[in-house]
């Protein structure tokens, strides 16, 4: 196995369970010609044959033992209230017709029925119990997208997963299979859009030729429920057609962006939207015609308005000529801003405010923008995670950032309820991850990989799914049920982000990671030309401590949270522990909760995390008799990778670290083997990902 078939393998299930799905899916009664319905047959064909053996019928005729696929229109008098299901929700239920046992999947719409088909299969391949099932369940969220950031070269900005699998250049012709395996793909895990390029845009995007490559992808995705939407640059009206400006009330420009969106929805009449990344690093914007961000959003979402396509407007921004604290520098621009965007505009915000960190507190806007709805930005493909090779489970990072507590109207305003709408009584709500796709023959770089992909879906479908739930139901469909695979991978992936947090960025720390590509440790680096760009920046090591004042005495960050958080992270004894350092400048002789010095607390921390990854290496050794070669000899080599790589983490931060604070190591840590020069020297000129 190589990992193509990601969680949708159907392989032949053992006897017992290949006869309870036999039962209960000998038959499919699926009516309708539309596309998704043969999306949903065909995957129902398709999993009960791989899971069984034996190909189940399809007739019209709902016969016992039948799987039945109904909506209000193909069966008016259905047994069960559709209400509250939306478009994308289902119901899964057993009944009995004529005495006959049917399982009944019913949704008001035929996305409905793909999307129960696949938590049928999720549910068959797992192993689970297939008779008295009685479930319903919709999208808490309306707009669950990846994002690519792929250029039109074929390249992937922070990917680690081979090239581009949009092959621009033979687009629209040629569309190959994994276009719809990647639709199919998605549909199964909840996600209905995608952004198709990267938010570090060309306007070549926006023109004839690429909007019919654009139309060409739209056309596979259709069927499966999944929306195309495109990343634009500012300038592109001058770019394209020689205009004078890109100021947004400028008429000339509004017009052009009328007519674009015309011309793109004459090609794709779903069209869903554009992600703008402007005024941020170098990119242009409205602010370069002295316009706000919601001046610039409102005349593109004018220009979307009449087709129904909607503006993502992203809140990741931060000026070099801006001294201030670079994690303030979003709410100081869009709080102010908060009830001036149109209503078909989303202001979409990273998880925390510095950038897709092992660890960061959840970013000020949310609860901060009740009038404006906010979606989330994740990052799948890992930057400073590991990248390709480490295994570090992003379910606890998103599971963490969705029940943060805003405390904006009072206990239990979570961020997930800031996204689902529910909080502020928004409609159109959202979440988008940056995606680990590329052309590996496994998709994400590694089989562990997938379960970051797959989380995000599901999370996005159900912001209150825990990561230990997902990561169960991965393992399942990735491996086996035996819960002698299941019980083992899941522990292993539940302390892996903490692990990469201990032996990269502990207590709080962040952004240390060496330039431009991110891989490796860089604590050390200063020269960089803008400040916030140096890891010295971030972590302020100097003789008396560690760590970055965001308190009163500092840059007052923690003044953005509301009362009771600002108040919860004034003081370093009431600041979680783990973002201790990330709120405070504390000297190396701090005292933590353990009674050991914050230095020793570091180094211990460093510590943990390797041997954690020793643990996990140790773990899948274990597993060898019970997972095929191919996918057992991967994981076996990213573990050793990532076991030395954490090593390394390890040393040359506590290398750096110890020439800063001078202080011993604590009783029984090793030494660094290097000296701090020897981690200075090392360079990697052709590290993946980098633009
Ligand atoms: C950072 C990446 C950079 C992206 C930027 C963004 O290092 O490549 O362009 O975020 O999100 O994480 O715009």
């Amino acid at each position: 196995e190589d990992g193509y078939d990601l969680w949708l393998r159907y392989m032949r299930a053992d006897a017992a369970t290949s006869a309870r799905i036999a039962a209960h899916g000998q038959v499919i009664a699926a009516p309708g010609d539309s596309a998704t319905m043969q999306a949903a047959r065909n995957e129902l064909l398709r999993g009960i044959t791989g899971l069984t053996g034996a190909t189940p019928t399809l007739s019209n005729i709902v016969a016992p033992g039948a799987l039945w696929l109904a909506t209000p229109r193909t069966a008016p008098a259905l047994p069960l209230k559709l209400e509250g299901l939306g478009q994308e929700g289902y119901a899964i239920r057993s009944i009995r017709v004529e005495g006959k046992p049917v399982t009944l999947i019913a949704a008001q719409g035929e996305m409905g029925l793909l999307h129960g088909a696949f938590h049928w299969l999720r549910l068959a391949q797992s192993g689970a119990a297939l008779d008295a099932m009685d479930i319903r369940s919709a999208p808490r969220i309306g707009l669950r997208l990846l994002n690519h950031w792929d250029n039109l070269d074929g390249t992937v900005e922070r990917g680690y997963s081979g090239s581009s699998i949009w092959d621009w250049w033979r687009l629209p012709d040629w569309k190959g299979p994994r276009y719809a395996d990647y639709a199919r793909a998605n549909a199964s895990i909840g996600i209905n859009g995608t952004v198709l390029n990267n938010v570090n845009a060309k306007s070549d995007s926006l023109t004839a030729p690429y909007i019919a490559k654009a139309a060409a992808l739209a056309d596979v995705f259709r069927p499966y429920g999944i929306k195309v939407y495109l990343s634009v640059k500012w300038t592109a009206p001058m770019e394209l057609d020689g205009l004078k400006t890109a100021d947004p009330l400028d008429p000339t420009v509004a017009a052009w962006w009328k007519a674009k969106a015309d011309e793109i929805y004459k090609a794709i009449p779903d069209f869903g939207g554009f992600l703008v990344k402007a005024n941020s690093e170098g990119q242009p914007g409205p602010q370069d015609y002295k316009r706000t961000h919601a001046d610039g959003a409102n005349m593109l979402a004018a220009a979307m308005k009449p087709h129904g396509g909607i503006v993502m407007w992203r809140a990741f921004v931060y000026a070099h000529d801006n001294p201030d604290d670079r994690a303030k520098q979003a709410y100081a621009d869009f709080k102010p801003l908060d009830g001036q965007f149109a209503d078909n505009v989303i202001v979409q915000v990273k998880n925390g405010a510095i950038d897709f960190q092992p660890r960061e507190p959840f970013h000020p806007l949310f609860g901060a923008m009740s009038r404006t709805p906010l979606m989330m930005e994740f990052q799948i493909t890992k930057e400073y995670l590991g990248q390709s090779t480490h295994l570090t489970y992003l379910g606890p990072l998103f599971e963490e950032t969705l029940k943060s507590d805003t405390f904006a109207k009072g206990k239990g305003s979570t961020v997930a309820k800031v996204i689902d709408g529910s909080l502020d009584g928004h409609r159109l709500t959202g979440i988008a991850g940056v995606a680990n796709i590329g052309t590996d023959r496994d998709w994400s770089g590694s089989i562990f990989n997938q379960a970051d992909w797959y989380a995000f879906g599901r999370m996005a479908w159900n912001p209150d799914l825990t990561a230990d739930a997902v990561a169960r139901e991965w393992t399942a469909l990735t491996f086996t049920p035996d819960k002698a695979v299941v019980e083992p991978v899941v522990a292993m992936m539940m302390g892996s982000r903490e692990a990469a947090v201990d032996y990269m960025t502990p207590l709080g720390l962040a952004h240390v990671m060496d330039t431009g590509h991110h891989y490796g440790p860089g604590p050390w680096v200063s020269e960089l030309a803008r400040p916030e760009w140096n890891p010295v920046y971030y972590h302020k090591a100097d003789a008396t401590g560690i760590g970055f004042d965001r308190t009163k005495s500092g840059s007052n960050a923690i003044a953005q949270y509301a009362p009771p958080l600002a108040k919860r992270f004034a003081d370093p004894r009431t600041t979680p522990e783990r973002d201790l350092l990330w709120f405070h400048h504390l000297p190396w002789g701090y005292r933590l909760a353990s009674g050991e010095t914050l230095w020793d607390g570091m180094v211990h921390r460093y510590d943990r995390g390797v041997a954690y990854v020793a643990g996990m290496r140790a773990t899948w050794e274990g597993l060898r008799p019970m997972v095929d070669g191919e996918r057992f000899a991967q994981t076996q080599t990213f573990l050793a990778i990532q076991q030395r790589e954490a090593q390394w983490w390890r040393d040359a931060s506590i290398a750096y670290f110890q020439s800063i604070a001078r202080r011993p190591l604590p009783a029984g840590a090793a030494s660094p083997p290097e000296s701090l020069e020897a981690y200075k020297m090392r360079k990697f000129p052709y590290a993946p990902g980098n633009p």
